[in-house]
């Protein structure tokens, strides 16, 4: 797919105020610094759309981009608990449970990791709470530029083994990308760009 056009249409913090054109969205999720912002300018060739931060974000609002007038990507700000004082329990932030349930346009997740890291627990159970809520995700390893080429297949391989030893029966489709050489960029686009022709045809 070749990408025609970019826009930032809104930031926000209510997942009502989204834009409500009833067009394919994907969204961006992980921990602070993951590399989330970083591959929306990648994949639409557009520095500085998203905004990168060397530094964890302090913003939490949903980010909506247009791209070729015709679906939408989604940059949110990094997830982790927010402690529910009563009981002292741990849940997702608000906001972000809010978008994943409520947001009907939404056709896919992508939950990023790096690469370099094992399965961390905050990033397990929010794939679970995906899966628990019949959320499609896909996950998109990042940074793949810090490994050397012959480890970069063998730390995915790991990591989704590790999932498969755990609660899953299957492993989610995944990506191995690379903001600051491209990698995947192709990959990532046909994959989106299979799942818009199925959302338009049917
Ligand atoms: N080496 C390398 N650094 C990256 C890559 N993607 C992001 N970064 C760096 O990681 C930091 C956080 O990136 P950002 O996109 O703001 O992460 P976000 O918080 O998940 O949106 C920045 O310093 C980026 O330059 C990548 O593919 N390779
Ligand atoms: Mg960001």
């Amino acid at each position: 797919m070749k990408i025609t056009s970019a826009e930032f249409v809104m930031s926000n913090s209510n997942v009502a105020k989204c834009p409500n054109e009833p067009l394919p969205e994907y969204a961006f999720i992980g921990r602070s610094n993951v590399g989330k912002s970083s591959l929306i300018n990648m994949l639409v060739d557009r520095k500085g759309l998203a905004k990168t931060s060397g530094r964890p974000g302090k913003t939490q609002l949903i980010n909506h981009f247009k791209i070729n007038n015709n679906w939408f990507l989604v940059d949110l700000p990094g997830y982790g608990y927010a402690r529910v004082s009563k009981k002292d329990k741990k849940v997702f932030q608000k906001y972000i449970t809010e978008y994943f349930q409520k947001r009907k346009q939404l056709v896919c997740g992508f939950v990023l990791v790096d690469i370099r890291h094992d399965p961390q627990p905050v990033d397990l159970e929010f794939m679970e709470w995906l899966g628990t809520h019949q959320i499609p995700f896909a996950i998109i390893f990042t940074k793949a530029d810090k490994l050397k080429p012959a480890i970069i297949e063998k730390q995915a391989g790991a990591y989704l083994q590790k999932l498969l030893d755990g609660a899953w029966e299957e492993v989610p489709p995944h990506f191995i990308t690379s903001s600051a050489n491209r990698t995947g960029k192709d990959e990532l686009l046909n994959y989106i760009d299979g799942i818009n022709k199925e959302f338009f045809s049917s």
